[in-house]
């Protein structure tokens, strides 16, 4: 509850910020992408990890707000960084379950996107498992009104929920994102390097490009390399990191 009450004023007082990872295609190596993810630096509890507070606003209601406010500050960032010459990058900003219920979800990106001047194949929403598949029928239906948009959807931490492939073949994803939870092991565990391969041959069967997720060392991302997987995202390649940071790694890329 206080945890709650604080979480109230973060927004007002500019206490939530993104910060933003990058995406690497492994077969250029080059930068292709980042995903933004929230950080709340609360004066009374310090730096909040948003596994622990977007449960939280989801519960109270606040998450609408707050997950307005990260569309708003992702797709200006990009449009910023495009400004500024860096090379074509993807924005991936995650949604909760509640965004994905509003009945005017597409209405609003539409509007952030106008707004930024930003092209709608610039931004990439993320959806969990669970998010998709709870209602898959009005997630067709969200889903596929978003891609007619030109935005792109992908399913987050795959591997880890319960995809029904009936609902998932309907889907107009972009990609999956291989749950850490997979790469993590693989160089040790050939279960985990099954499970990823599979995931990779059913994307490739339905159309759909692959990203790793928590790659940490060259060998993980060599042995996802050997497996096909399209993209990586990971600590090896760089943290979520704030956007000075960010601009100053891949600003001056050649
Ligand atoms: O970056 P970190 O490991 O702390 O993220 C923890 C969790 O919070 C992840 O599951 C991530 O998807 C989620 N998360 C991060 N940023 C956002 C956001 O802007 N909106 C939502 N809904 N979830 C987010
Ligand atoms: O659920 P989601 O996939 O959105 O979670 C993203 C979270 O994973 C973020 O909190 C981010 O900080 C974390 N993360 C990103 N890269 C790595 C990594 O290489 N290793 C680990 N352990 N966590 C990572
Ligand atoms: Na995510
Ligand atoms: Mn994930």
């Amino acid at each position: 509850l206080q945890l709650e009450n604080a979480l109230r004023h973060a927004l007002e007082r500019d206490q939530l910020a993104l910060h933003y990872q990058p995406q690497i295609d492994l077969r250029s190596g080059q930068i292709i992408g980042c995903e933004a993810l929230m950080r709340w630096h609360s004066p009374e509890f310090g730096i909040v990890s948003p596994a622990e507070f977007i449960p939280i606003a989801e519960d109270s209601g606040q998450v609408l707000a707050i997950g307005e406010w990260a569309l708003q500050t992702a797709i200006g960032q990009a449009k910023a960084w495009e400004r500024a010459g860096l090379p074509p990058l993807t924005m991936a900003v995650n949604l909760s379950v509640v965004q994905f219920r509003q009945r005017n979800l597409a209405e609003t990106v539409q509007r952030i996107l106008e707004q930024n001047a930003l092209a709608s194949s610039s931004l990439e929403l993320e959806l969990t498992e669970r998010v998709a598949m709870d209602d898959p029928v009005t997630a067709v239906d969200i889903i596929n009104c978003l891609h007619r948009q030109g935005v792109k959807l992908s399913i987050d931490d795959f591997g880890t929920g319960y995809s029904s492939l009936a609902y998932l073949k309907q889907l107009n994803l972009h990609r999956l994102k291989i749950d850490r939870s997979f790469v993590r092991d693989i160089a040790d565990d050939p279960d985990d390097r099954e499970i990823v391969r599979t995931i990779i041959a059913l994307a490739r069967g339905l159309g759909l490009r692959t990203i790793a997720e928590g790659v940490e060392t060259c060998e993980q991302r060599d042995i996802l390399a050997q497996e096909g997987c399209d993209e990586c995202q990971g600590y090896y390649f760089g943290k979520p990191m704030p956007p000075e940071a960010f601009i100053d790694l891949f600003g001056s890329d050649p």
